[in-house]
């Protein structure tokens, strides 16, 4: 992919720190107010756009109805967000009921720019659009019955065949949670479901044991996928999302090469650990630079506020290497 970093006013790692990922140091990048009706801006995807970027943002307005917005910037850092909500025609169904529309993720593949988000359909569901411009945008078929959430596609086809992950839930604060991988000749049918990540077991990495969920679009690397994914502890006070890392098998997917013991990142700033939803990490896009070696995460903080940290693309995969389960 070309090189995506070339505008975001990146920020080495702060003197003293020995952490793999550091946030930057104007966070949060994207205010809840950032719009007239928005009570909430958070868990919100980018990609690289003409010369600059353009993404897909989850805003929840002030009745806390979740539905995602375009918007655009030249450096990632500044947004001009529309103020209206995606408006999508029928892509290859004429079935595009939602009750809701929230946690965005974008990708281009072949041609087109495809957005999958949890899609309100008696219940959460992956639902799946593309668009050309982020102008006109054009709805399919859910991936899956519900219930589903963290639909997160490959960025390419994988033997011949769209690629998605997800993460089989219930239809409330899902207790528990897996991460999944099917796949499609088409975008439109699904199936050869496999299972790629459990939790981990409490006594060897908590902070992972309760639910875990595909974040950003996967990047492919000289050692296979880098995939960054939330992982969620049940505490005394409600859940607990961080963010960790696994490399998958560049041809098979399902099979997991190595994944983070420790976390990358977890709540620790004040706008991560106060607001509608404390203590929630949430990744959604990662802008990188395979020549530069860098690395934007973009995350969701405490589902209010929208976040990015940074990290060099070879200390990532290496701690991943180093510290995997
Ligand atoms: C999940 C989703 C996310 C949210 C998270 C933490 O179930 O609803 O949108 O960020 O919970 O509240």
């Amino acid at each position: 992919m070309k090189n995506s970093m070339k505008n975001i006013p990146w920020q080495d790692r702060p003197e003293g720190s020995n952490d793999v990922m550091w946030r930057y140091n104007e966070n949060p990048v994207i205010d809840r107010y950032a719009i007239p009706t928005s009570n909430s801006i958070f868990n919100s995807a980018v990609v690289p756009f003409k010369d600059g970027y353009a993404g897909v943002f989850r805003c929840d307005n002030k009745a806390v109805q979740m539905n995602i917005f375009a918007g655009f910037s030249k450096d990632g850092i500044n947004w001009d967000l529309e103020h209206e909500p995606i408006d999508f025609e029928a892509g290859n169904t004429n079935m595009i009921e939602s009750d809701y529309k929230y946690d965005p993720r974008v990708t281009f593949i072949e041609d087109r720019y495809w957005i999958t988000w949890c899609n309100g359909y008696h219940g959460p569901t992956i639902g799946i659009g593309y668009t050309f411009d982020f102008k006109e945008f054009y709805q399919c078929e859910n991936a899956f019955l519900p219930f589903n959430r963290n639909g997160v596609l490959f960025p390419e086809k994988i033997n011949g065949k769209y690629a998605m992950l997800s993460r089989p839930s219930d239809n409330g604060h899902t207790p528990f949670g897996d991460i999944y991988i099917s796949y499609s000749p088409d975008m439109k049918y699904w199936g050869e479901h496999r299972c790629v990540m459990k939790v981990a077991p409490f006594e060897e990495s908590a902070w992972q044991c309760t639910k875990i969920g595909a974040g950003p679009v996967p990047i492919l690397t000289d050692e296979g996928w880098l995939l960054f994914y939330h992982g969620v502890i049940n505490t005394c006070n409600g859940f607990r999302y961080s963010i960790g890392a696994a490399i998958l098998d560049e041809n098979e997917p399902e099979k997991v090469k190595y994944r983070s013991q420790p976390y990358l990142l977890a709540p620790a700033e004040l706008y991560e650990l106060t607001g509608d939803v404390p203590n929630v990490l949430f990744p959604c896009a990662a802008l990188h630079s395979k020549e530069e070696d860098k690395l934007a995460l973009y995350y969701g903080a405490a589902d209010t506020v929208t976040s990015v940290a940074f990290g060099k693309l070879s200390e990532i995969i290496d701690f991943v290497k180093n510290n995997s389960l």
